[in-house]
């Protein structure tokens, strides 16, 4: 079982956690930690919510596509904030959330950790995290915005469909890690990036550091968006955050953080799809 207390105590200790999460909820089973903080959010409850579940029947993913979520073993994570940023800064959340979840890995239970652009988190090309945002439009007000992270800590028994596509850090590092100092890290690294957003210059260094953790670039992607699917050299990640492409014909394509909905490498059983 995760330590309920150690984690609570920890927000409350941490300044930098304290600003971004008030409270701490625990679940034995939930049907997925972002529906219950999407529920939060459309009542108008006060953001500022870390949501844990040690299993979730329905967990999701993007496009209604499905979260595996086995109880006791691994970390499913939602963060219910009111940022009181404009909702077009949202994206920017999702890469500094992969930055921290790849810092947290580093630190707890080091291994060869990578984003791949934009919202997973893979080792040696296999998937150990996913993160999936979530917002709702609240009539002129500023939106809530619900993170929620998934992430592959102890397990090491996957479903038919996942087995060559999925990993744990268990399974990278041949140790059990311990899920409340994950925890306990993770909160912290995300608040330090959440908090870098509200900065000067503050989507320069996230960009810095997304690039840096990026295991996208400099390789033949393809890039399904809502529109239409991309095929290219992935050659940098923008100060916008958009993901630079060069095509075929050697002209380059911005592809949009907000817009990325789907990425794996071509001519590959990638992770995740
Ligand atoms: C994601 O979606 O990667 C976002 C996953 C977010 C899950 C968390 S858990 C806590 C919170 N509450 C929720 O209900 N959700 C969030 P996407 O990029 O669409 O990837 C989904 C795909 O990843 C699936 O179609 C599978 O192919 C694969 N997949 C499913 N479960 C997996 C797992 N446990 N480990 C690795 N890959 C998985």
């Amino acid at each position: 079982m995760l330590d309920i207390d150690a984690i609570q105590a920890h927000c409350k200790q941490d300044p930098t956690v304290r600003e971004w999460v008030r409270e701490v909820l625990f679940f034995d089973c939930l049907r997925s930690t972002n529906r219950t903080a999407m529920e939060m959010a459309t009542i108008g409850m006060p953001g500022g919510v870390a949501i844990f579940a040690e299993s979730q029947t329905g967990g999701r993913g993007r496009l209604g596509r499905h979260w595996f979520s086995p109880a006791g073993i691994n970390l499913y994570l939602s963060l219910f904030l009111m940022p009181h940023q404009p909702a077009r800064t949202f994206p920017f959340f999702s890469l500094a959330t992969a930055v921290a979840l790849v810092q947290t890995i580093q630190k707890i239970a080091p291994c060869a950790a990578r984003i791949k652009w934009p919202n997973d988190i893979v080792i040696e090309n296999k998937k150990v995290a996913g993160i999936l945002l979530e917002s709702v439009t609240m009539g002129g007000q500023t939106p809530p915005l619900v993170i929620g992270i998934g992430m592959n800590v102890n397990g090491d028994d996957f479903p038919a469909a996942l087995s060559t596509t999925a990993t744990s850090l268990k399974i990278a590092t041949g140790n059990v890690v311990d899920r409340s100092d994950l925890a306990r890290e993770l909160l912290t690294a995300l608040s330090e990036q959440y908090r870098d957003l509200q900065g000067q210059d503050s989507f320069y260094r996230l960009i810095e550091r997304a690039r840096s953790l990026c295991q996208t670039l400099h390789q033949r992607v393809s890039v399904r968006t809502p529109r239409a699917t991309f095929e290219g050299w992935a050659e940098d990640i923008t100060s916008e955050g958009s993901l630079l492409l060069r095509m075929g014909d050697g002209r380059t394509r911005k592809i949009p953080l907000g817009d990325m909905v789907h990425l794996r490498e071509v001519n590959e059983n990638a992770p995740g799809h």
